[in-house]
């Protein structure tokens, strides 16, 4: 490792390099993709609202599913993924630089990714799969759908092997210095991602594309389930965790203050890395074919998470106390004042950080076995992922998007635009607000979800839904008004405001804070108990059903 010598690490400039105008364009190739994918996704989203509420039937025999298909899939899997690695290069570039050779791998990997999203979604646009974003087996997609997807998941994966090579690169120029903060997050994300989405290749390779083009006529469920929801939590984490960089890196600098600890910031990623994967079986709770020691081990592992969660929250606290207090506030509660309520930058992942607290909440609800036999299948589930991923993560990255697009398109995001800014944030909160918490309610009354509207024959319990179908309907088409105002933001901000120099906003370590153990640069160590832990949660589950799973499930298409 090079730092055996070194007991701790020194302090360092975070964010030393420029960004090369050759890199803005393909940082901001990643961000009209994410835009756009924001404008069809949320359309779709607020046709199904609509159809829901028993207001409105799709014309052109558009089917619920296709739309509810193109919403997740285009959201959830591409404009995250787009927005995390166009926003991670550059973190990359800011901390330890971009080779013209890794910027070549950036764009094949923005291409692959492309050109997967194009087949997919032409796919499923097509109505040939209306499988959901989750894809279960046995309803059967076209084979481009699986192979799209495999694309995008290739591309990302160029654009971990190009992160990991600016790591080893900087390295090799810096032996015995820490990686920077940043590239050190990034990294983090990266591994988790890339084992993470092993599983999801081999379900697709192996199962999904041979069944789909008819060589195998049937298909063991449960394993593509297993395999799926091994990606499909740290999915939830690879958004997650730029969300964290964010608030770990960047707000700070946006309040005027410092990173509380970078030590507790790495230990906290370190910590989700380990967490975030062997845990998959919170998923599956009703699942039969898996034993129950098995579901019990995977949630005493989610409930983990909370550890580096709440180190988060604590170390928030810290940076927006100790900031306010520099600044001459005082009493318990002072330092609240001296926040920068009045920058979008800052108060729309604030907005998101307050949000995580009831969504949060809602996940160990989930997480506890028999309160998940409540809410399983039922709409508070689609209630706590849109407050979580839809508030907490996609508030922050519009937070991120204020300052990063005019970054990098060399104009000034001007007062009237955070003005807007800050309208936008709140109307994208209200919408959510009422969306989700209506989802929540309607799902304890048992309201399921994935489901078209019905009447289910006029029952008693059915007509208490449609109240809060009709709030989702209303929560939605707010939604979709403050979806309109972050286009319009995004599109002045890229071709129209005015011309001028943009910060970006890394935020510096205190500096009498205590020095950064040198072992956390010890990836072989993070990787290999990541590894263990997986093996440990899932080898003898995974065997047990590859033993005693029944036979195979022919296919089932719309
Ligand atoms: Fe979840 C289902 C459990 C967090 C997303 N989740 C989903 C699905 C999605 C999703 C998309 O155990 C649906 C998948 C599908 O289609 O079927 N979730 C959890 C748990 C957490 C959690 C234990 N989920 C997230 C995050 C997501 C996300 C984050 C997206 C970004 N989730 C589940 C379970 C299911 C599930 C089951 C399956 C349900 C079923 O039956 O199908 C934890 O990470 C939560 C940890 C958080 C806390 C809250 C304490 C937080 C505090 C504040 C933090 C504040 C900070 C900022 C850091 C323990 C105290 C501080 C600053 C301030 C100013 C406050
Ligand atoms: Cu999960």
């Amino acid at each position: 490792m090079g730092l055996a010598k070194a007991e701790t690490t020194e302090k360092q400039e975070i964010g030393a390099y420029p960004i090369a105008d050759k890199s803005k364009k393909l940082y901001m190739s990643f961000m009209y993709v994410t835009f756009g994918s924001l404008l069809i996704g949320g359309l779709m989203g607020l046709l199904q609202t609509l159809v829901r509420s028993g207001k409105i039937t799709l014309p052109w025999g558009i089917g619920y599913y296709q739309i509810l298909t193109v919403h997740g899939v285009i959201l959830a899997l591409v404009m995250t993924t787009f927005f995390i690695i166009g926003f991670q290069f550059t973190l990359m570039e800011k901390s330890v630089g971009m080779s013209d050779k890794q910027r070549k791998l950036g764009w094949l990997s923005f291409w692959v990714m492309l050109i997967g999203t194009i087949i997919a979604a032409t796919i499923v646009l097509l109505g040939k799969a209306s499988v959901l974003y989750t894809f279960y087996a046995p309803l059967k997609g076209h084979p481009l759908f699986y192979i799209g997807l495999a694309l995008v998941i290739i591309g990302s994966w160029i654009a971990a092997f190009v992160n990991w090579h600016q790591v080893a690169v900087w390295k090799k120029k810096h032996p015995g210095e820490k990686t920077p903060l940043p590239a050190f997050m990034v990294t983090i994300n990266m591994i988790m991602w890339f084992i993470a989405s092993l599983g999801v290749a081999v379900a697709v390779l192996v199962q999904f594309i041979p069944w789909s083009l008819g060589y195998a006529s049937t298909i063991n469920v449960l394993l593509s389930r297993t395999l799926f929801w091994y990606f499909g939590h740290p999915l939830v984490y690879f958004w997650l965790l730029p969300a964290y960089m964010t608030w770990y890196v960047i707000i700070p600098k946006i309040i005027g203050g410092k990173i509380f600890s970078d030590a507790l910031a790495r230990m906290s990623f370190v910590l989700l890395l380990f967490f975030s994967i062997p845990v998959g079986f919170h998923h599956q709770l009703t699942e039969p074919g898996i034993h129950p020691t098995w579901k019990f081990i995977q949630v005493a592992l989610t409930m983990m998470v909370v550890i580096p969660t709440l180190m988060t929250a604590f170390s928030m606290f810290a940076t927006f106390e100790i900031t306010g207090r520099k600044k001459g506030a005082t009493g318990m509660f002072g330092w609240l004042k001296k926040l920068p309520w009045k920058d979008v930058r800052f108060l729309a992942p604030f907005i998101g950080m307050v949000g995580f607290i009831p969504g949060g909440a809602g996940g160990i609800i989930n997480a506890s076995h028999q309160l998940n036999t409540v809410v399983h299948n039922t709409i508070w589930v689609t209630g706590h992922f849109h407050l979580t991923v839809a508030f907490v993560v996609i508030l922050t990255f519009f937070g991120v998007t204020y300052w990063l697009v005019p970054h990098l398109t060399g104009r000034k995001l001007t007062p009237q635009l955070n003005k807007l800014g800050i309208i936008q944030s709140i109307v994208w909160s209200t919408g959510m607000l009422i969306m989700s918490t209506s989802m929540h309610i309607q799902g304890l009354k048992g309201g399921p979800r994935r489901s078209e509207f019905s009447e289910y024959g006029g029952t008693a319990q059915a007509q208490e839904w449609i109240g809060y179908q009709l709030a989702q309907a209303v929560g939605g088409t707010i939604l979709f008004i403050a979806i309109l105002l972050m286009i319009y933001i995004f599109v002045k901000m890229a071709f129209f405001a005015p011309k001028g120099e943009t910060a970006y906003p890394l935020a510096q370590e205190e500096p009498d804070a205590d020095p950064t153990p040198a072992w956390f640069d010890n990836w072989k160590m993070w990787v290999g108990i990541t590894v263990a832990l997986i093996l440990f949660a899932y080898s003898i589950p995974v065997f047990d059903l590859l033993q005693n799973s029944p036979p195979g499930s022919p296919p089932f298409a719309w």
